[in-house]
């Protein structure tokens, strides 16, 4: 989402790089060149303003230290990120457990901003840590909010508690606190509330969320907003500010192709932190909201640090020995070996959104490139693999033509990319076999043949950047 910020960082340190020694008139032009960028990206303009005399004052205090160093304008970057990061929040904020079990959760929010796939995508991600959420259906507004919500339970699997007939219909903050009531008795140690949402903000809604919030008294209250609203995200922040007030941020979406002002202003004009981010409609399609991660992001450093967590978290440790093991033993990499490969690395999510993580993939040339590839290709491999008989998946030598045809009617595949798949895997089996004659590292996992190849993860992360120094100036110029 932040393309087109990405793009014009990139060109304004490319042209600072270009300078060598930096005066004081550089500074100038690169805070006008970043101040327009952030206007250009629906950045409030009191953010845009502070952020760049923020970013002018520390160039200029550290411009003497900074012009010491062989490549200057690597310590004015350093400031620039510092300051992202500042504005974006600091530092990763987590939901503040109740004292007393369970811990409520309130959403509040306009009508469409994803309040209650959020609640699906939060209660999945506190049930993967081991929690036991329940979500409440208190959205009593339009008529089919909770069977919605039934549906995103059934989804992730987290029961949902919901109005029965004749037992508080129509009044959402009954069903609020008899959902607190029956988390309490039944050892849920989470709750989260769905509301309801109106068009525009309005009186009424803003009461009924108040007095949701005055009878179950939640510990948390995240005010979910859509990025792409641009610069209404905030003003809708600000009003949901007034009316009922909120702990924390979740900006849902930032998969479009928004502009990136929300996340860049809400922080600064709200002073609460954003804490989620929803980046598509599917339940995993969720992450906690790092500033430091997403301002790497924006100055083209990727995000490499997710991107090891999302490997280590679809990477199955005892699939992972099981491999090792074969492969120790001699035994060949068959169809069944690729295919759960291609099941793991599908679980890390969509292969663009994973390539966009990496340092400099999310502009120019990179950028086209990235979106040449395919998500649907993983699918499309998958659905041929599972249309082969056991037999055929474990030995390809057997796929005759009319196994071929068969195998590409059976998926809705053409025999052509049945059969290109099958060189693809056999060119893989043969490498496999090369690897362990040449006594190559084990297989660890994904290494599946036509696909980008896997980065060496560790060797790509930027050099952790420590200081001695507590001032930011002086640190950059330590680093330029
Ligand atoms: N692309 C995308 N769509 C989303 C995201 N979050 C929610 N949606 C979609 O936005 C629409 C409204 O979401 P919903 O949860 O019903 O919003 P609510 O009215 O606030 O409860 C639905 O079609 C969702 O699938 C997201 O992060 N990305
Ligand atoms: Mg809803």
């Amino acid at each position: 989402m932040f393309d087109s910020l990405t793009s014009k960082f990139s060109s304004v340190f490319s042209s600072l790089r270009s300078r060598g020694r930096i005066k004081a008139g550089d500074i100038d032009d690169i805070v006008t060149e970043i101040r327009t960028a952030l206007l250009e990206s629906d950045v409030a303009l009191e953010v845009a303003d502070s952020f760049s005399q923020a970013i002018k004052e520390q160039s200029l205090l550290a411009l003497d230290q900074v012009n010491k160093s062989t490549n200057p304008s690597n310590g004015i970057f350093e400031i620039v990120n510092l300051e992202l990061t500042k504005i974006l929040g600091g530092q990763t904020r987590r939901i503040r457990m109740a004292k007393k079990s369970p811990t409520v959760i309130m959403l509040v929010g306009l009508q469409g901003a994803g309040k209650t796939s959020l609640a699906g995508k939060l209660a999945l991600f506190l049930k993967n840590q081991g929690n036991t959420p329940l979500l409440v259906a208190s959205d009593l507004q339009r008529p089919n909010a909770v069977n919605q919500l039934q549906q995103v339970g059934q989804s992730v699997g987290i029961p949902v508690f919901a109005p029965e007939p004749g037992n508080g219909v129509g009044d959402p903050i009954k069903v609020a606190q008899a959902g607190k009531k029956f988390a309490e008795d039944k050892l849920h140690n989470f709750v989260i509330v769905d509301t309801a949402g109106r068009l525009g903000v309005d009186e009424e809604l803003m009461t009924q969320a108040s007095k949701i919030r005055d009878a179950i008294k939640p510990d948390e209250i995240l005010f979910v907003v859509d990025a792409m609203l641009g610069q209404d995200a905030v003003r809708t922040a600000s009003s949901f500010m007034r009316g009922v007030g909120f702990d924390g941020v979740v900006l849902t979406k930032l998969d479009g192709d928004a502009r990136g002002g929300a996340a860049l202003s809400i922080v600064t004009l709200t002073e609460r932190p954003i804490m989620f981010v929803a980046t598509g409609e599917k339940p995993a399609d969720f992450d906690l909201f790092h500033p430091e991660r997403m301002a790497s992001r924006i100055l083209g450093l990727g995000d490499v640090a997710t991107l090891a967590e999302q490997a280590k978290a679809a990477i199955d440790p005892d699939l992972s020995k099981k491999f090792e093991e074969k492969f120790a033993r001699g035994d060949d990499f068959t169809l069944i070996d690729f295919l759960s490969q291609l099941q793991a690395l599908k679980k890390m999510g969509s292969m663009t959104k994973m390539l966009g993580m990496l340092p400099g993939m999310n502009s120019g040339a990179m950028k086209k490139q990235l979106e040449s590839i395919d998500d649907n290709e993983l699918v499309r491999t998958e659905a041929i693999i599972q249309s082969m008989t056991p037999a055929e998946r474990g030995d390809v030598k057997i796929l005759n033509g009319t196994r071929r045809a068969r195998i590409a009617k059976g998926s809705g595949r053409q025999v052509s990319e049945v059969n290109n798949l099958v060189d693809r895997f056999t060119a893989a089996q043969k490498m496999m076999r090369q690897m362990r004659n040449g006594g190559g590292g084990p297989p660890g996992m994904p290494a599946i043949p036509g696909m980008p190849a896997m980065p060496k993860i560790n060797k790509q992360l930027p050099p952790k950047k420590k200081s001695k120094s507590g001032n930011p100036a002086k640190r950059a110029a330590e680093q330029g």
